[in-house]
Order: C-alpha cells, then structure tokens, then sequence
C-alpha cells in the first residue's frame, strides 16, 4: 500500500493547532486539510480567508501564538491610519504583515484563479506540510440571523424581525453576544467541492473532524453540496474530535453557535449532532471525547475518552494519534 493518505475537515485556531498535532503524528503521511471558507470576508477591498490563513501560518511557524491568529511580529500602522480615515470597518483588524497575503490572493481572484490555486500559491511560501484544501472555490459565507434593532433586552422592539450580519461582525465585532436565531451559509446552495476535494474523501484512509465549531466551521464544510455524502461514501473510517470538554469550548464560542441551533453544549449532543454513518446523514465512526465525558453516547458510533486539551504539543500529537488509532490507521 502507497503511503497513509489522512482527511483533516478543519476550521480556524483549533483546527490549526490540531492539524500541527496530526502532521507530527502520522510525519510520512500525506494529510490533507479540507479547511472551511464560510468566515471569509471582502474589507477594504481585499478578501481575507481567515481560516485557511490561520492554518497556512500556524504550520507555516508564521502565526501569532498568543492571538492564534494573524502573524507573529505583526504592526497595526496601516490599521491604525485606515482608522484615522475614519474607514469602515475599523472592528477588523488587518496587520501590515498580514495584509500581503491579503493583496495577494486578491490580485490572483481578480486574475481568474480560483481560491485552490491561490491557496497552493500562498502555500508555496509557508510550507505547510500539508496540502491545504478550500472547501470550495465557489464564495460561501456564513451570516447570522440576529435581532433588526440590538438593543437594552428589556428595550420596546418596534418592527421587531431580524435581520443577517456577516459571521464576522457578530464574532469579532460583537462578541457572539448578540442572540443568535440561526445560520445562513449565503452561496451554498450554488457552490462546488473545491477541485481535488471529493478526489481527497474518495481516497482517504481516514478522515478525521478537527475540533472546530461543530456549526460554523465543520458544519458549513458539511453543507457544501457533495462533500457529506462523500464523506459518508468514502472507504476509510471517520473519527470527529469533540470541540466540548467538560460542558464547554475548548475555545471560541461554539457554545453560542449551539445554542443558536437548539443543540446543548455537550460532547454527546455535539457526537449525536454529527450522527452515526450508519444512519441518516450522520457521518461518524467514531467520536472522541475528553475523559471528562467519559459517560458519552452516540448511538452507532464508537466513542473513545481520552485527555482532549491541546495544551501543547505534545499533548496535541496524542490525541491525533488516538483519533488516527480509532480510525484505524
Ligand atoms: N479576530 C478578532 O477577534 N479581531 C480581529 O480584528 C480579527 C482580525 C482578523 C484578521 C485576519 C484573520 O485571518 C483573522 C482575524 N481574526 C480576528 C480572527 C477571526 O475572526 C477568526 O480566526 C475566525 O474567523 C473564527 O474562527
């Protein structure tokens, strides 16, 4: 048999951090990481794909570890003086390192290239160690249905109703603590597994669910039309790693996208949400969650307690390889 071919489904900082655990465990492997794209945004006229970023910079050795995401070394002076314009939106901040990557990949989508070839392109200089998917080249991004008028709780609503802001207003600009009544992957319906893709499911020997937000980043991966039922077609097992531990997110606010979709902020609800392959849509074989949730079920699905925090390296190539022995591989 040629060399292990692993799927990594991945969003942001998490997913980051799990992948650079899933590189140093299976090092003669070739990982694939299927990275979600619904967090991308237009601002000041350069697009920004903060999820593939984080991932390319994280195993590129290029990320702000603290921040999690953005580059390390990174100055604020054209953030700084877009602010004294006055220019919207001053909630989203772009570093001067940063920005590069920006005006790059939005000189080769103004070419024609789609975000795959771009991807590759920016990748050629980070060096992931992993080749870097979008989960589609197609422009998918993920708004939140919130209040139309935000205001004091016990404040009268007048035409009440609600209305969409980008995922990224709601997260960054206000924390993720306006209610949020749903989801809305805008584009999904007409968008397309990015090339190599389904090829990547079809030929994989595992596939593994990064711990990521269950709904905006693995879920909005899953909606792409194509790529669910590839994974519950492909020939190799699927393991998810639960992204709650104890009752709560590892870190993000994954919480409030739960909560959002009426699912509790459990490792079981989480496993139960992606559901068992054998059955309707679900996509599992298996599910690892903390040893502080030991007591999961997930009816079809296998479920496995080990220590789930990434607390460093070391830890992180644990639990991969756990999840690669659950799968196995
Ligand atoms: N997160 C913030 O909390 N504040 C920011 O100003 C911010 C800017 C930003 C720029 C580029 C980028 O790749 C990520 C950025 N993020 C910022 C993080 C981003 O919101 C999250 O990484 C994901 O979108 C959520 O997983």
């Amino acid at each position: 048999m040629g060399c292990v071919r692993v799927v990594v489904v991945a969003g942001g900082i998490g997913g980051a951090r799990f992948l650079r655990g899933v590189r140093a465990a299976i090092p003669d492997a070739e990982v694939t990481a299927l990275v979600n794209t619904g967090d991308d945004l237009t601002v000041h006229g350069m697009r920004v794909c903060p999820d593939l970023d984080t991932v390319m910079y994280t195993l590129g050795d290029g990320i702000d570890r603290a921040r999690g995401w953005g580059r390390d070394g990174e100055s604020w002076r054209v953030k700084d003086e877009l602010a004294a314009y006055g220019a919207d939106p001053a909630w989203f901040g772009l570093g001067d390192l940063d920005l590069a990557t920006h005006l790059i990949r939005t000189r080769m989508l103004d070419a024609g290239y789609p975000l795959s070839a771009v991807t590759e392109a920016l990748c050629a200089r980070w060096r992931p160690g992993v080749r870097l998917l979008p989960m589609s080249d197609d422009r998918v991004e993920t708004h939140v249905l919130v209040d139309a008028e935000p205001g004091p709780a016990d404040a009268p609503r007048t035409g009440g109703g609600r209305r969409a802001i980008h995922f990224q207003e709601w997260w960054v600009r206000h924390r993720a603590t306006l209610p949020a009544y749903g989801f809305v992957q805008v584009g999904l319906e007409a968008a397309k597994p990015a090339a190599g893709v389904l090829d990547a499911l079809a030929t994989a020997d595992a596939i593994l669910l990064a711990p990521s937000n269950p709904v905006v980043s693995i879920g909005t991966v899953l909606a792409v039309p194509g790529i669910r039922d590839a994974v519950r077609a492909a020939p190799g097992q699927v393991v998810g790693l639960s992204p709650i531990v104890a009752g709560a997110p590892v870190r993000g606010m994954a919480d409030a996208c739960l909560t959002a979709i009426g699912v509790a902020t459990t490792a079981e609800a989480v496993g139960r949400r992606y559901g068992s392959r054998a059955w309707a849509d679900g996509v599992l074989d298996g599910w690892l969650v903390d040893t502080a949730d030991a007591a999961a079920r997930v009816p079809g699905v296998r479920v496995e307690a080990v220590p789930l925090l990434m607390t460093d390296e070391a830890a992180t190539t644990a639990m991969a390889r756990a999840a690669l022995t659950l799968a196995g591989v």
